[in-house]
């Protein structure tokens, strides 16, 4: 092989090592909420977000809430925005139990809900439980 050849195939190793740099970065960016969230939502807490991606008022609990009307987020209480019918995003920052949501108060049946594990968040709520959220609780 000549040295030009082997230079080709050097760059074309490059680049394709960069590419797969690219691609790694993509996937891994969405995910964790830990930066955006490490100032407002701490350890054995569970908190609830207005908007998508962790964004907008938030409310923190660390017990459980069996309904939410009436309830303002934590960082906007003075002007009573509602928590009720309102969440879009969660982070489960507890270190022993993971939460259920529901999409009505806690005893309402039937009641649509989900659990996150310890540790857990969603970035995101399906159309079932976005602005519809009314209760949790720890377990
Ligand atoms: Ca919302
Ligand atoms: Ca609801």
């Amino acid at each position: 092989m000549k040295s030009g050849q082997l230079g080709s195939v050097r760059n074309a190793l490059v680049a394709s090592v960069l590419m797969a740099g690219v691609v790694g970065v993509a996937i891994a960016a969405p995910a964790s909420p830990a930066s955006a969230l490490e100032s407002r939502c701490i350890s054995t807490y569970v908190c609830l977000f207005q908007n998508g991606n962790y964004d907008g008022y938030w409310a923190r609990y660390s017990g459980n809430d069996d309904t939410y009307t009436n309830n303002s987020f934590d960082s906007c209480a003075f002007i009573n925005c509602g928590l009720n019918d309102s969440v879009s995003s969660i982070d489960n920052d507890g270190v022993t139990y993971g939460t259920r949501h529901y999409v009505n108060y806690y005893g309402a049946s039937p009641n649509s809900n989900f659990y996150i594990a310890r540790g857990g968040y969603k970035a995101s709520l399906t159309a079932t439980y976005d602005d519809d959220l009314t209760a949790h609780r720890w377990g």
